[in-house]
């Protein structure tokens, strides 16, 4: 068994759209629009019920207890906390947190809450959401409600959730709400995430607040197809809209002149003003890091970013996605050595698959295996001088996934959506005795 540093933090994370329903007690966000436009969401899947945790959080901490997890990754949903987008809070909406919170301590779990994981209300994305600057300025207010109300209780707080998403999925390639395709659109708010991002941690530190607080930035290790010059270029280029277009602001206070030069085609970049970049680089106490997949890219003149996609043979989770363990060492490692040896969560990893209920069982040996390579490769980039300090499986339940609705299930813990029953699956048991270990059993590698 190899095992993990002492006081290591072991959790698993969810997101209030992706869980909570209770659409009846919040405001409309720009996800219950997007779920309404036909052919946005498989099989016109909605948030409106979800795993229905605004009644069943008892039930599901419990789990968490049952389970030994720890501490618990979740957001707050700001629709709920301002339904209508302007400065009036509904205190029902923080009420609900307030028992979460109770719920938590009671069962002595931790809670890590992330601000901000894609549900805007309705109401500022009519103001123009992201793509205006004033939403800097609600999203510090917003910040300030909650540090206000629950500062003394939460010690870990994630400003926002993978911003290349928000900006590129939901404003670039349009898959993800509000549905923009429009790359200047995308620079712009990619922009004003970061930035608000960056303006919330100063407020953090010019009011002295107890805790620590970060970001969550979505990576992934980009490698060349091939031999060819060509495809290391691509890979560099891929690498840097998805990884340095995000890390060099927070972490060196400017975007990569590569992609500058690459971008300007699209935008004079006006919407970047003084200080924004000595804001954005607010020193920041850990970065989160999403990791589920890797890239393979050679060049391909036509596509975004002329960069074209390749398997590297991996096998493949539901989602198609590749799995290669050595991608999540070779980030961590990288991080250390090209960003300053950032304090590293890994706030998210797992992985779908397509899993059934046997006899009251859910037997799922490939997402075990996926956890157990990815936690062993945590370790290799441990032993090579990392700084990570914990690791949180996505997701605790079966939940809404996006665009792909329920159809993909990423939990530890199963849910019919049809009775709500929780089943824990077998990876939830085999993740207590890692926890309970703080360690895993290696296996053979096979990639
Ligand atoms: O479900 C999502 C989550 O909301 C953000 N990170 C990736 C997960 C799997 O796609």
């Amino acid at each position: 068994m190899r095992k993990f540093p002492e006081h290591f933090v072991w959790g698993t994370a969810t997101s209030s759209f992706q869980i909570e329903g209770g659409r009846d007690t919040r405001g409309e966000s720009i996800w219950d629009q997007f779920c309404k436009n036909p052919g946005k969401v498989l099989n016109g899947d909605h948030g409106e019920v979800a795993c229905d945790h605004i009644n069943r959080y008892p039930e599901d901490i419990q789990l968490m207890k049952d389970l030994d997890v720890p501490w618990y990754r979740f957001s707050i949903s700001w629709s709920r906390i301002f339904p209508d987008g302007d400065r009036v809070v509904n205190e029902e909406g923080l009420a609900f947190y307030d028992r979460l919170l109770t719920e938590l301590e009671a069962k002595g779990i931790k809670p890590a809450v992330t601000l901000y994981h894609w549900d805007l209300p309705q109401a500022l994305q009519d103001r123009g959401g992201w793509m205006n600057r004033e939403i800097v300025e609600e999203f510090a207010h917003y910040c300030e409600v909650l540090f206000d109300r629950f500062g003394d209780r939460v010690s870990n707080w994630i400003t926002h959730n993978e911003p290349w998403v928000v900006s590129w999925l939901g404003h670039g390639s349009g898959e993800h709400a509000p549905g923009y395709r429009d790359i200047p659109a995308f620079l712009k708010a990619a922009h004003h995430v970061l930035l608000s991002h960056g303006k919330v941690v100063e407020q953090f530190r010019a009011k002295q607040r107890k805790g620590e607080i970060g970001i969550t930035l979505n990576l992934n290790s980009s490698y060349a197809a091939d031999e060819q010059p060509s495809s290391k270029e691509a890979a560099v280029r891929w690498d840097g809209f998805l990884n340095r277009w995000f890390l060099d602001p927070v972490f060196k206070g400017s975007y990569p002149a590569d992609m500058l030069e690459h971008y300007s085609v699209y935008t004079d970049f006006s919407f970047i003003k003084e200080g924004d970049l000595e804001a954005i680089a607010a020193p920041v106490d850990f970065l989160g890091i999403n990791y589920y997949s890797i890239s393979y890219l050679n060049h391909q003149p036509g596509a975004w970013l002329d960069a074209g996609h390749e398997g590297g043979g991996h096998r493949r989770t539901a989602m198609g996605w590749e799995v290669y363990a050595k991608g999540l060492s070779d980030l961590l490692i990288r991080l250390k050595e090209e960003y300053n040896n950032p304090v590293l969560y890994v706030t998210e990893n797992g992985a779908a698959y397509d899993d059934e209920v046997t006899d009251g069982k859910v037997v799922d040996s490939d997402r075990i295996q996926y956890l157990q390579e990815h936690l062993d490769a945590c370790l290799d980039a441990i032993e090579a001088g990392a700084d990570l300090r914990g690791y949180f499986a996505w997701s605790f339940l079966d939940n809404f996934e996006w665009a792909f609705g329920y159809s993909k299930r990423f939990g530890l813990v199963y849910v019919d959506f049809e009775t709500q029953e929780r089943i824990p699956k077998e990876s939830a048991k085999w993740f207590q005795q890692v926890i309970q270990n703080n360690g895993v059993e290696v296996q053979v590698k096979t990639n």
